[in-house]
């Protein structure tokens, strides 16, 4: 009889083309060296290092799946996927950062710009040389983003925007941001604009005082009638789907990003209850212990099979939405379950930030939240079941 690999009881490895291990060790080997020496000042002192975005885009790790022109390495979706799930085995924030600038920021230029704005944005975005930031989210309406309030005047060559923008990953140091807004001139219809640092009006202070991604930065976008030309408007898309067609591609590299957050609990979970010794042998040999490392087990490999499944999916252009958020609602959910039983695993030391449980803990919450909260996902999967829309 074969034996079980612990670690990777559905040999997911074998699963995989070589060329999605090759990128995947490259990412895995940065991750090591650049990431993991880095965070737990990072998050101690709340600080985000802007050279990561130089360096992950030196390494092609970031927008990989566009095309080569562009500046990507033409990766496919499996790929990046395991990208993300290697960056936040280290930590969220920094998968945060990165999945903006992919999927965020990236994706929407290149799917619905203008071959001039595409020239002007992804070579730099790619390379990392600017960063850039997505606003959807204002103040007032996150989870009901098609109530948005910031509004697009049009004006002579251009438009006036005007709004906020709140919870927004990278917008105190973004070069670039792709911003959401109900246009006049397109019968109110919501429309994607460039908007650049340094517009007459644009603000992007940063949000104070984070509990949560403290590794990663977060600010609002305050826009009092910025002028942004006609030329920065990005016109192949219009409605909801121009927003949702960025965070489809986002929320499934956070269903892989989050499974490398458990990941990294789990295995801290075991090698710590291995060596730790109470009532005269290791917390490992009794069975409320097995009981939790067998639970994380088994959610953590079903959830990466589904991950990748999905990604074959992803990868064949037939993964529905509602595919995603089953796998983004559970592996977040999971993942921030798992969080927090390591946690306990480790008893008081487990509230020390020397031991990393915690920080994974906090970042959690926020993973489970942002890019659709646990329970709209359920909704979104009630409505696709039941025909009956249940969020008004
Ligand atoms: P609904 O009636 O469902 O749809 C309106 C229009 O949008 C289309 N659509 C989609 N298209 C592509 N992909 C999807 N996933 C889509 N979902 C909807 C839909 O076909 C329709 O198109 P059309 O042409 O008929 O107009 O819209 P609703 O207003 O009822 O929406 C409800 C709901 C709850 C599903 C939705 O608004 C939702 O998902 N809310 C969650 C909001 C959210 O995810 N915000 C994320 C902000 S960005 C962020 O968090 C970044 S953090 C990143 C990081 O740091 O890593
Ligand atoms: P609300 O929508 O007010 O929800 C509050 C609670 O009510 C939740 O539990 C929710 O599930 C529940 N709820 C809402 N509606 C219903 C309903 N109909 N039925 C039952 N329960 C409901 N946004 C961006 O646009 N760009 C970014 O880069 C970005 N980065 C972020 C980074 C961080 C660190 C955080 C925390 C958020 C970020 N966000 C970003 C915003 C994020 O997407 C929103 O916080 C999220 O969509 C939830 O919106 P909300 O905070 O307004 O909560």
């Amino acid at each position: 009889p074969e034996t079980l690999k612990w670690e990777d009881p559905f040999l997911l490895e074998d699963q995989l083309e070589e060329e999605e291990r090759m990128i995947r060790d490259s990412a895995a080997a940065y991750c090591a060296d650049k990431l993991a020496t880095r965070v737990l000042e990072a998050n101690r002192h709340e600080k985000f290092d802007r050279e990561i975005m130089s360096e992950m885009g030196a390494l092609g790790l970031l927008g990989s799946t566009i095309p080569e022109e562009y500046g990507g390495v033409g990766a496919n979706y499996v790929s990046y996927g395991l990208v993300a799930r290697e960056v936040e085995r280290i930590d969220s924030g920094y998968r945060s950062a990165m999945s903006v600038q992919s999927s965020l920021v990236i994706h929407p230029i290149f799917a619905y710009g203008t071959e001039e704005q595409r020239l002007k944005y992804l070579p730099k975005l790619t390379a990392g040389e600017w960063v850039g930031c997505f606003g959807l989210t204002e103040p007032d309406h996150g989870s009901d983003p098609g109530s948005m309030i910031t509004r697009a005047k049009a004006v002579d060559g251009g438009y006036l925007v005007s709004g906020a923008k709140n919870w927004i990953t990278n917008s105190p140091i973004a070069d670039v941001f792709v911003i959401w807004a109900k246009s006049d001139k397109h019968d109110g219809k919501i429309k994607g604009f460039i908007l650049e640092k340094g517009m007459q009006g644009l603000a992007a202070p940063k949000i104070e005082g984070k509990f949560s991604l403290r590794a990663s930065i977060t600010g609002m976008i305050q826009m009092d009638e910025v002028f942004v030309p006609e030329e920065n408007l990005l016109p192949h898309v219009q409605g909801l789907a121009g927003p949702f067609g960025c965070l489809n591609r986002a929320r499934y590299g956070i269903a892989w990003g989050a499974m490398g957050a458990a990941e990294s609990c789990w295995h801290a979970a075991r090698s710590y209850t291995l060596d730790r010794k109470q009532f005269g042998r290791p917390l490992a040999q009794t069975q409320l212990v097995q009981k939790k490392l067998a639970d994380m087990q088994t959610e953590i490999s079903l959830g990466l099979q589904g991950a990748l499944r999905l990604g074959r999916l992803f990868d064949r252009n037939i993964a529905p939405a509602e595919l995603i958020s089953l796998m983004k609602r559970n592996n977040c959910g999971k993942a921030l379950d798992i969080a927090r039983v390591s946690r306990d695993m480790h008893g008081g030391n487990g509230v020390s930030d020397e031991y990393g449980v915690i920080r994974h803990v906090m970042n959690l919450e926020a993973v489970n939240t942002y890019e659709g909260t646990h329970d709209i996902h359920a909704l979104i999967l009630g409505r696709a079941q039941t025909g009956l829309q249940a969020f008004q």
